[in-house]
């Protein structure tokens, strides 16, 4: 199983991830990683551990066909997880793109949608979502299956990640315990038509990934393929520069980090270091 990336992450590379804030890399990961997390998805969907967090959305919003499934930490308790998010080129990519010189994990998160799921990833961007700020935090989300517009292609708009908005957090199962003041963010869907923004989507192999910045705004429709799964790892990682802001109506993190507002997260049993540069040269 590969640990640096497959293919080289060039400058353009950076300046595009940088400009739109989200891009998707081909081809970084081996096929060993892929089968190998692809069937630590299906052990852990339905793992009874008392460290499990699953989310499941369908079910949640009485749907009547499919499953859409969300897990998260799961490093905490599976060791495929942890081997997958502490030593996959994860970590390279997200030190490169960040152009971070330390890179530690924040969490990881399954992404899974059965063949008939019509529920969506609603619009949002992540880091309201957080008890965390900083410009050095970023999303390596690895497709586990191919992707294409009848599974639930992710879609981003270009930019968002420098319009300064915060919207509120938007859970897929509605939980009300993420309820806020914030703003809430438009449906994109309604605004395709509007010269002003620019919507980005890729259709994917099996083992491709998107990296996108924790501002930039997206969302994803149901899985309408009758046949195809689409399963996902959106593992989110951070470099120096973050820190902690734990505002009201944001996620627990599993380990309790106990932190104060604007304290550096170093806490290496619950954000293990994943990279350093200097152990990398
Ligand atoms: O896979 C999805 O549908 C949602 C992914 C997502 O929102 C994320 O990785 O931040």
């Amino acid at each position: 199983m590969n640990r640096s990336p497959l293919n080289p992450i060039t400058d353009a590379d950076v300046r595009q991830f940088e400009q739109d804030g989200v891009i998707c890399l081909r081809g970084m990961f081996d096929s060993e990683w892929i089968q190998r997390m692809g069937s630590a998805v299906d052990r852990i969907m339905d793992a009874e551990n008392p460290l499990a967090r699953p989310r499941e959305v369908t079910r949640a919003l009485g749907g009547k066909t499919g499953r859409y499934h969300i897990n998260s930490f799961v490093f905490h308790w599976d060791d495929d997880f942890r081997d997958y998010v502490m030593h996959s080129p994860n970590a390279e990519i997200a030190a490169r793109l960040m152009g971070a010189d330390e890179v530690r994990v924040f969490y990881d998160q399954v992404f899974v949608k059965e063949p008939n799921t019509i529920e969506a990833t609603d619009w949002h961007h992540d880091l309201p979502f957080w008890p965390m700020r900083g410009n050095q935090i970023l999303s390596v989300w690895v497709a586990l299956t191919d992707v294409g517009p009848e599974n639930s292609m992710l879609e981003y708009v270009a930019g968002s990640h420098k319009w300064g908005k915060f919207y509120r957090a938007a859970i897929p199962d509605k939980d009300p315990n993420f309820k806020s003041d914030l703003e809430e963010c438009p449906n994109f869907s309604e605004l395709r038509g509007n010269p002003d923004y620019r919507f980005l989507s890729w259709e994917m192999k099996a083992g491709d990934c998107l990296v996108h910045h924790p501002l930039t705004v997206h969302g994803a429709p149901g899985n309408f393929s009758p046949k195809k799964r689409r399963a996902a790892i959106s593992t989110r990682y951070f470099g120096r520069d973050a820190f902690w802001d734990p505002r009201p109506a944001t996620m627990k993190v599993t380990g309790d980090p106990q932190l104060v507002a604007g304290q550096r997260p170093e806490d290496d049993r619950v954000f293990p270091v994943a990279w350093r540069k200097s152990a990398a040269a």
